[in-house]
């Protein structure tokens, strides 16, 4: 995919926030700090989305125009033990909400750590969107801090606990899935427009 734009359009806190209809819409979520953000950037080839050390930086759901053509949604990470029930609570209505309703979505990049075992609420996640049916991938985040042995026994035990077909590695640092990611994205473009 060549990007010929690139903007950020908006945050949203709430439902009304969210910008107006028919674009098709990519869905980045995963953990706070799994680099969301950071394979947003990564894709895009520029500096768009904040990224941060301190997990939790991304606390709505942030909205990019890409080609005048899609958008990326940035949403907020969770599974951070810092943020209070009550902030936690507004995260799943929040998510879950943009998840369950958006009819623009069209997939769900599902984000998580190479090195870790999937949490609790991963596994909830991957769970949910399967029951919603809605598509769905998963990228492994972080590749370039592992060997190659290490990394091969990592996400054939993700891919176990998930029980998928497969799981796209990939690295902020060495561009690594960064040709997958676009490929599944391109696909999901393709059949919503053959859909529509
Ligand atoms: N080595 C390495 N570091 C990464 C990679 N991706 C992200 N990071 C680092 O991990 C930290 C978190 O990355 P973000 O992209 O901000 O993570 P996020 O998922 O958007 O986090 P929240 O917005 O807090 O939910 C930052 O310090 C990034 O530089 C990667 O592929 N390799
Ligand atoms: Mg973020």
């Amino acid at each position: 995919m060549k990007i010929t734009s690139a903007e950020f359009i908006r945050s949203a806190a709430t439902e009304s926030d969210w910008p107006a209809p028919p674009l098709p819409e990519i869905a980045f979520l995963g953990r706070s700090n799994v680099g969301k953000s950071s394979l947003i950037n990564s894709l895009l080839g520029r500096r768009l989305a904040r990224t941060s050390s301190t997990p939790g930086r991304t606390q709505t759901l942030n909205f990019f125009l890409i080609n005048g053509r899609f958008r990326f949604v940035d949403l907020p990470g969770y599974g951070y033990a810092r943020v209070p029930a009550g902030v936690r609570r507004t995260w799943g209505e929040m998510v879950t909400r943009y998840l369950a309703k958006r009819e623009e979505l069209v997939l769900s990049i599902h984000l998580v750590d190479s090195r870790h075992d999937p949490t609790e609420l991963d596994l909830q996640l991957h769970e949910w969107l399967l029951y919603h049916a809605r598509p769905q991938i998963t990228v492994a985040t972080k590749s370039d801090k592992l060997s190659p042995n290490e990394m091969r026994r990592n996400i054939e035990r993700i891919r176990r606990a998930l029980n998928l077909d497969e799981i796209i590695p990939f690295s902020a640092v060495t561009g690594r899935g960064r040709d997958e990611v676009w490929r599944a994205i391109d696909a999901a473009l393709r059949d919503h427009r053959r859909a529509s």
